[in-house]
């Protein structure tokens, strides 16, 4: 396959909206950009205060009927939307490299993560299970009942264009929720697409108008989705800083927040790890999406007597992998998002330099049209600041330990929280990562590294990664409200705690 062409880019941009049957809402405020060589692909006209309210009220309209629709009815449009995901898979996959930059393989992927979480949201959609629990009073039943909870808000970042809002959206609809939708601005395209296969699904199957919007914006569009007191929940993905200014605000009108923020995510290497599966699911992990997934690893903690190895023969794969437009065939690394990614990475690299750190392999800016760059890999003498940070971009700092307990407090001294990993053949040593004075985070693996979950768990992380789970798992009761039933079905009125009132 040859390089592409700008042309090229637009021509097939425009194929896969068309397949999708997108309506793009040509404008001057946000312009869609592909990062493979920084063109603009169109300019969209941004939502208007006007339009993310009356969004907002088709979605409280749309709730109206679609609480009251049986969660099994309901599964029925989530599984047609997971029909024409599959359908539309190379276009939606085509739209998240061009936006998001990804290599084929990864994009295809990210839409499979899609097709994934709707199978299981139809699944989920015949089990939203209550507990009943014996009644401490004689005739009397004690049991809870799971309700849709109203609007889910979501914010997703660029890096995951459309799986994030997918393990949302999925989840939101067969637990009786609309979604209005502010992707990210740097990723509108994708998900037009998106909301044009949910709104054929909706008509399809019946489902009221209003069930979904997208809202197409920056900042300001995002803040009137969080203040709105009509949305119940705000889902967000994105930076901590981001996390910081929407938990607060949710918070303030007691709305719902379910936060997944920045990871920091480190893997420890134990003396008896398996070398070349460590490699692999460590370069896999550090290297791919450019270094972009909240769930990159960043830092690996390597104990000493095989540091010299490990790095080694990290430095070996690194100097192998290819750089360039993830179009072509054989590249693995594709292009950071935004000029903006590598004056991070050099500036990371340079304070990782002042603190002692030495540039092993890569860092460097590779000469063509977009941002590209050499994933990097640092030698660190000590866990510094900027390593404490998460740098948005392929870094991955090496530090060194004895004993377990050495390592396992380097990995939980961070702010983040969110994946982790170790490598390791020691029952022993596994066992004492995944135990509660083992590692901090919401993802714990052993012998694979920390990117690349499943659906079928709940994601998200502790500390600055918010706390939020979504997804798998029982993820789906963020999305829906408990209520508490006592039924008396006896001819007596028991008073609770033994209490007596006559
Ligand atoms: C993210 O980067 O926001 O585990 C999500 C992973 C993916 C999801 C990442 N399934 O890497």
């Amino acid at each position: 396959m040859t390089e592409t062409a700008p042309l090229d880019l637009r021509n097939r941009a425009a194929d896969a909206l068309r397949a999708c049957g997108t309506d793009v809402p040509f404008g001057d405020d946000v312009p869609a950009m592909s990062p493979i060589d920084g063109t603009v692909l169109y300019t969209l006209r941004a939502s208007s205060p006007d339009e993310v309210t009356a969004a907002i009220e088709s979605a409280r309209h749309a709730f109206s009927q679609w609480r009251a629709v049986p969660a099994p009815v309901r599964g029925a449009l989530v599984r047609r939307l997971g029909e024409l995901l599959t359908e539309h898979k190379r276009s939606l996959a085509d739209l998240v490299t061009i936006e998001a930059g990804k290599i084929p393989s990864e994009a295809l992927g990210e839409v499979q993560e899609m097709i994934d979480v709707c199978e299981f949201a139809v699944g989920i959609s015949r089990q939203l299970y209550g507990r009943t629990m014996p009644s401490e009073r004689p005739g009397h039943r004690l049991m809870e009942t799971w309700h849709p909870l109203g609007v889910v808000g979501v914010i997703s970042a660029f890096n995951f264009p459309v799986a994030v809002w997918a393990w949302n959206a999925a989840i939101a609809f067969v637990c009786g929720d609309p979604v209005v939708w502010k992707p990210s601005e740097l990723t509108p395209l994708t998900a037009l697409a998106c909301d044009a296969l949910v709104r054929r699904a909706a008509a399809e199957t019946g489902a009221p108008d209003g069930l979904h919007s997208v809202l197409i914006g920056s900042g300001p569009v995002g803040e009137q989705l969080v203040d709105d007191p009509r949305v119940a929940l705000v889902s967000a993905t994105g930076s901590v800083r981001m996390g910081r200014e929407v938990g607060p605000r949710v918070a303030a009108r007691f709305g719902r927040c379910l936060l997944e923020l920045g990871g920091n995510n480190a893997a420890v290497v134990a003396p008896s790890a398996d070398l070349d599966l460590t490699v692999r699911g460590v370069v896999f992990a550090a290297a791919g999406t450019a270094g972009q997934r909240c769930t990159t690893l960043r830092r690996l903690i390597v104990h000493s007597s095989i540091v010299e190895t490990v790095v080694d023969r990290v430095a070996d794969a690194y100097r192998q992998l290819r750089v360039g437009d993830p179009f072509e065939d054989g590249v693995l690394v594709g292009p950071l998002i935004r000029e903006r990614s590598w004056a991070a990475m050099t500036s990371a690299l340079d304070h990782a330099r002042a603190a002692g750190g030495t540039v092993v392999c890569g860092g460097e800016r590779v000469d063509r049209d977009g941002v590209y760059a050499s994933p990097a890999l640092v030698r660190m003498p000590e866990q510094a600041a900027v390593v404490r940070e998460e740098t948005f971009a392929p870094i991955l700092y090496v530090l060194s330990y004895d004993t377990l307990d050495e390592a396992i407090a380097l990995h939980n001294d961070v702010p983040q929280g969110l994946a982790s990993a170790i490598f390791t053949l020691d029952q022993r040593e596994a066992e004492r990562f995944l135990a509660a004075d083992g590692s901090d985070c919401g993802i714990a693996n052993v012998n694979i590294g920390t990117s690349g979950a499943e659906i079928g768990g709940a994601f998200g992380g502790e500390k600055d990664t918010g706390g939020g789970r979504e997804s798998g798992s029982d993820s789906w009761k963020a999305y829906m409200r408990r209520a508490t039933n006592t039924v008396n079905y006896s001819d007596q009125l028991p008073l609770a705690q033994g209490v007596h009132f006559e």
